[in-house]
């Protein structure tokens, strides 16, 4: 194991692939139906554009990447690890302080093939439902930043892919290309979490889910990363390097939007949300609707409030909970319980359950403090301007299809409602087609000229890595 990548290789890495030739020759087998999905389900009409990129290099803490233009089918996907930790061991659960696993526990085997399995799935389903934004991307700077993603993403699935390849013969080639033939949102075949079968149709919902949805990825990936199975703690700690990146393309993504509509509607002293759009930008309880969308749905990925699966997971010691080491208890949870929510006589309470079965829902209360203080900065620049509204979280049982909530019609403040009274209020409280409609028709056509940005988005504060925001960030060529 070193820390710099061998790109002699085909496939590069920093595994010593060239060491176990059967591996290698499955990988490299994997690669061209790999390159065969990303033509066909990749940005669209990108593949000739030199952009400017990030690439790994190393998996040192500084200096792991280079910035120079790269055609995106020639971008070095590649396998990359953390390095070992010497006498790591398995940190909680039932296996406590054994050695960890370098090998698949035979008696985890399945368990632990569904955990990398529905972490990879969600990887190209998000490429997938990002496809056609490029076509639309509000400046050169963006439109670079939407394609670090999409190609950050598909490097996430190279590391699932190796896992599967590496340490579940047969079975894990098969898992690995169903993962190249489902497809985000098919009625056949779609992907395996809800959220990921969603579209992602305009630049807010895309901002909305890189701020949502992709931490998200950095909660569970914290949890992977805590696995007493080495290799996948070590694969999961390196993408959360490059998953930093995609939380701040939300969260700057949303938080320019909102500037933007916020200083309108400030130097024109108007309110109502028609004025608003008439002058071209984003009125402010769209987007609170598009958030309470995205929200929802992402809350659901974490699984139900009460979950026996969660409980395995952890009791073996596969995954833990967000930032498990650093918690100050016994790391086995045999008598602890924790709080969820439940509904009963038409009114939302908490419960007591035991921590091991509430494990779903102690992550996803992590990641709603972590949300929350990110609402709380977009709120600090409309405050800024002046304008009195503030955007917020809905209740967390409101719109759920998982978990104890599924099932049930619950207001944004978490009042339980009648079916019918919520469908009367929906398309106030998530977007309406009318709402996708005013969106996308005002985000036809992307801006190609460097240093311009649409009207409904403002400039960012600096452009990518040394560069000035007016960069070249894409040769269409
Ligand atoms: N949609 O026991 P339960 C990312 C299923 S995002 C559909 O409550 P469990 C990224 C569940 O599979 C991070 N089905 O759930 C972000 C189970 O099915 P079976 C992705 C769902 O297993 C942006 C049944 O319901 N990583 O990286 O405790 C861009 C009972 O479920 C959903 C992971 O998710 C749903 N939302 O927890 C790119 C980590 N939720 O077995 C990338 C790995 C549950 O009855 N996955 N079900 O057929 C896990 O840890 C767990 O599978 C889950 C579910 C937390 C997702």
């Amino acid at each position: 194991m070193t820390s710099n990548i061998d790109y002699i290789d085909k496939i590069p890495n920093n595994v010593d692939l060239g060491r176990d030739r059967v591996l290698q020759r499955a990988l490299e087998h994997w690669q061209p139906a790999y390159m065969g999905w990303w033509y066909d389900m990749g940005p669209t009409e990108s593949h000739h554009y030199d952009v400017y990129l990030r690439t790994a290099i190393s998996v040192d803490p500084e200096g792991w990447a280079v910035f120079d233009y790269v055609k995106m089918p020639q971008y070095r996907w590649g396998i990359f690890l953390t390095p070992p930790t010497a006498g790591r061991e398995v940190n909680f659960g039932i296996n406590k302080g054994q050695p960890a696993w370098q090998d698949v526990p035979g008696e985890y085997r399945s368990m632990l093939r569904r955990l990398i399995v529905t972490q990879g799935d969600t990887e190209p389903a998000s490429v997938e439902q990002q496809r056609m934004l490029g076509m639309c991307a509000p400046s050169l700077y963006d439109l670079r930043n939407i394609y670090q993603v999409n190609v950050e993403e598909g490097r996430h699935l190279w590391a699932m892919v190796y896992l599967l390849h590496r340490y579940f013969g047969r079975d894990g080639r098969e898992e690995a290309e169903a993962l190249l033939e489902r497809r985000s949102g098919d009625v056949d075949n779609p992907r395996i979490l809800g959220a990921f079968n969603e579209p992602t149709p305009d630049w807010l919902a895309f901002y909305m889910f890189t701020f949502f949805t992709d931490r998200d990825g950095k909660f569970q990936l914290s949890s992977l990363a805590e696995s007493g199975f080495d290799p996948l703690a070590r694969t999961c700690r390196f993408m959360l390097t490059e998953e930093a990146h995609h939380m701040f393309v939300g969260e700057t993504g949303v938080g320019r939007i909102v500037q933007r509509t916020a200083e309108v509607m400030a130097e024109q002293h108007l309110e109502d949300p028609d004025d608003v759009r008439a002058l071209g930008v984003i009125d402010l309880p769209t987007i609170q609707r598009y958030l309470n969308f995205h929200y929802s749905v992402t809350l659901d990925l974490f699984g139900g409030d009460i979950s026996s699966n969660a409980a395995s997971f952890y009791t073996t010691g596969l995954k833990g909970r967000y930032e498990e080491t650093k918690i100050d208890d016994d790391h086995v949870l045999s008598d602890a319980t924790y709080k969820v929510g439940t509904v009963k006589d038409g009114r939302v309470f908490d419960e007591e359950i035991p921590a091991l079965n509430a494990l779903n829902e102690r992550l996803r209360d992590d990641y709603i403090g972590e949300v929350q203080a990110g609402v709380d900065r977009w709120n600090k620049i409309i405050e800024r301007t002046g304008i009195p509204f503030r955007l917020r979280l809905p209740h967390k049982g409101f719109h759920r299809q998982i978990g104890n909530f599924a099932g049930y019609h619950i207001s944004p403040e978490g009042d339980v409602m009648t079916e019918a009274a919520w469908k009367a209020k929906r398309d106030q409280w998530m977007p309406s087609a009318a709402d996708y409609t005013f969106v996308q028709a005002m985000m036809a056509g992307r801006v190609v000229e460097p240093g311009k940005f649409a009207n409904w988005i403002a400039p960012p504060r600096r452009g990518i890595h040394t560069q000035p925001i007016d960069f070249e960030y894409v040769r269409f060529n």
